[in-house]
């Protein structure tokens, strides 16, 4: 039986899912939810938004139920507060990091003074910063849904250009780390 998961090749939540569905069975459905496929994709997910994973006649949408999903049946990991915790500071990485760049592709200037822009270029650096030592140490060594979020944050974020790793070198590392895996690869950002 195969899963159906909607999606972009950009978008680093449908993403972290191909990633984590990497020996799964499932059906690639790429959609242009700003354009081409608006209106038909409202009749997938009322919110809009990607990823949706279809299993069956069972619809699910947003990336964490999807994971949990998935992990309650193929138990990719164990799970406690704590990863709960984690995983919901990462996923504030990309709340703001997709809504900076939503911002940018409406026109607006994203570096300017504006209390929104601010916060959540200042949730980005916070956020890295409370990360810094998970990534330093052990906590985010092992390959599983809190790392390829993370890295899909990061890698995402670099080519939107909406973060600087300058003085990050612990995330530098962390994505040489996992840059070389097949999966990366496979799922790798459209160049150009
Ligand atoms: N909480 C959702 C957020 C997903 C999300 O924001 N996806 C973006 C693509 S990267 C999207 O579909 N944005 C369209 C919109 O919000 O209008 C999840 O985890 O799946």
């Amino acid at each position: 039986m195969s899963y159906i998961l909607y999606g972009s090749k950009t978008s680093p939540y449908v993403r972290k899912l191909q990633i984590l569905m990497e020996k799964l069975p499932y059906e690639f459905r790429e959609v242009d939810i700003y354009d081409q496929h608006r209106e038909l994709f409202k009749q997938v997910n009322p919110i809009q938004q990607i990823p949706v994973l279809i299993d069956g006649d069972l619809t699910i949408w947003d990336s964490r139920q999807i994971f949990n999903y998935l992990n309650m049946r193929y138990r990719f990991q164990n799970i406690d507060w704590n990863d709960e915790n984690l995983l919901s500071v990462i996923d504030g990485l990309l709340t703001a990091g997709v809504n900076l760049v939503l911002l940018r592709k409406s026109g607006l200037d994203i570096s300017s003074s504006n209390m929104f822009f601010e916060r959540q270029r200042d949730k980005i650096e916070s956020i890295l910063d409370y990360l810094r030592p998970y990534i330093k140490g052990s906590a985010l060594q092992e390959w599983n849904f809190h790392s390829i979020s993370l890295y899909c944050f990061l890698d995402w974020a670099l080519f939107r250009e909406i973060i600087s790793l300058e003085h990050r070198p612990e995330c530098r590392d962390f994505l040489n780390q996992h840059a070389e895996r097949a999966i990366v690869k496979q799922t790798q950002l459209p160049k150009g």
